[in-house]
């Protein structure tokens, strides 16, 4: 065996709560649940979250399949507009409480790990429609209330929580690129919620640690980390690339890891008029409540140059007034999700954490490949053959274990997705999953990757 992984590696996959569990029995709408009620052609195929993967019932079933391809860890999310029957008090629906007790007592069952996450896209509705969700400070409050409840009423087991799943991209789809509901453009208020999405993350971070619960658990962050990559080696691309990985990485980065954020960005921010309001005791709050472990969702890099072209001013600022997108001749591409394949940024990656954020430990809380059409490799016996997915996680696997080998404290790797979920705007275009999922009968059949994947927790490497 080449590459043989540290003792008590996770093994596993993640999926969340909005993409998974379907809206069986849900009060609240979230702010995708909403979308799709109002405009569901902007789904692929008009296909909403309404079933999903079907989650909320056929739990004890998927998380027996989960076991029987080797996992020993797997993360979901707890939906807020699922858990919580009034968002101002945070008191809870019953059925919302019986039903996450069900699934942390079915995983912890089978011996696998579950791993917590409170947000992952899924602001309820309400929320924005009330206070401009993440533009409101009220809000960060709000979280941290639904977190405490979450801490109290299931800490007793749940070894290990994560505030939110990949912030910034609630940052970029809601008010920079146009990709969330509801579309916003404004690098003001895009700048505003960042902080405030700190505060709250550091907020249910201080909740935790009053909880008893902490004593035996951790909690963290999930952030997908895009490293900016510099066209080349001139001054003008490297500055260029500082701050693509200021403002996308390490504008969440920091304040999880530090306390603090990256040297020099409020200066920027605030000598460009768009920097966010907050008081000193909110940074006391960010300083004082440090994530334990670091989740690192890695799909892609980001390649960056200097700007050539005048900076478009007419929607006001945005990040891109400092840098722009490099789109580099030969690099290798997932055709259908339009995203570049780059293992070695899993090296970098494993060196940056190592060298500049304590060597925190960390595992890698999404990778994967989205496939459109995977019925088209089924073999005689209605398997899909996804070697390519095989290769995907190999390639990443090798850099991740030479970080690990260079001593990058990384305890675990998940794919994204167990079963093919529900994604965004994408609907099931691009399927992800180890199993996958026919939506007409909702039969999940284990895919060649899910046997390999089997093999590689087994050997505890390949
Ligand atoms: C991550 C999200 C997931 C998942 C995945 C695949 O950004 O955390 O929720 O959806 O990406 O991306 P997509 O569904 O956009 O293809």
């Amino acid at each position: 065996m080449n590459y043989k992984f540290p003792e008590n590696f996770w093994w596993g996959a993640a999926t969340s709560g909005p993409q998974a569990e379907g809206r069986f029995n849900k009060k609240h709408r979230s702010v995708f649940d909403y979308w799709y009620d109002i405009e569901p052609d902007a789904f692929f195929d008009k296909v909403g979250p309404d079933i999903a993967s079907n989650f909320y019932n056929s739990y004890k079933e998927d998380i027996a399949m989960m076991k029987s391809i080797g996992f020993n860890s797997f993360r979901t999310s707890i939906q807020w507009t699922r858990l919580i029957d009034d968002f101002e008090t945070a008191s809870v629906d019953e059925d919302g409480v019986r039903y996450y007790n069900s699934v942390i007592d079915e995983a912890i069952k089978n011996g696998v790990t579950p791993v917590m996450c409170l947000h992952h896209f899924d602001l309820p509705i309400e929320l924005y429609e009330k206070y401009g969700g993440w533009e409101s400070k009220h809000v960060s409050y709000l979280f941290s209330k639904f977190a405490k409840v979450c801490f109290e009423l299931f800490g007793d087991r749940v070894k290990y929580w994560a505030t939110f799943n990949e912030p910034i991209v609630v940052i970029e789809g809601q008010y920079i690129n146009e990709f969330h509901y509801p579309k916003v453009v404004d690098g003001k208020k895009a700048v505003q919620a960042a902080f405030n999405i700190n505060l709250a993350s550091a907020k249910a971070i201080e909740e935790f640690r009053k909880c008893e619960c902490s004593k035996t658990a951790k909690i963290g962050i999930i952030l997908n980390l895009t490293p900016a990559y510099p066209r080349s080696n001139s001054k003008e691309d490297i500055k260029a690339a500082e701050f693509a990985n200021k403002f996308n990485n390490r504008i969440f980065l920091d304040p999880a890891v530090h306390g603090r954020f990256p040297d020099g960005i409020e200066e920027i921010l605030e000598r460009e008029g768009v920097l966010w309001e907050n008081t000193e005791e909110e940074m006391k709050t960010i300083e004082n409540n440090k994530i334990d472990f670091l989740g690192v969702n890695y799909y892609q890099p980001l390649r960056v140059k200097k700007r050539e072209s005048e900076f478009d001013n007419s929607k006001g600022w945005l990040p891109y007034k400092h840098f722009e997108g490099y789109d580099m001749p030969g690099k290798k591409i997932n055709p259908h999700r339009g995203w570049e394949i780059y293992p070695e940024a899993m090296y970098d990656i494993a060196i940056n954490i190592r060298d500049n954020y304590n060597n925190i430990p960390w595992y890698v809380s999404e990778n994967g490949m989205g496939v459109y059409g995977e019925e088209k490799f089924l073999n005689e016996e209605g398997m899909i053959v996804d070697d390519y997915r095989i290769e995907f996680a190999t390639d990443h696997l090798k850099f991740l274990h030479k970080g690990i080998t260079e001593g990058s404290n990384c305890f675990g790797y998940h794919l994204w997705t167990p079963i093919d979920c529900w994604s965004w705007s994408n609907a099931y275009r691009n399927r992800y999953g180890f199993i996958s999922l026919d939506l007409n009968t909702q039969k999940k059949t284990i895919k060649k990757s899910g046997y390999w994947y089997k093999r590689v927790t087994e050997n505890n490497g390949f």
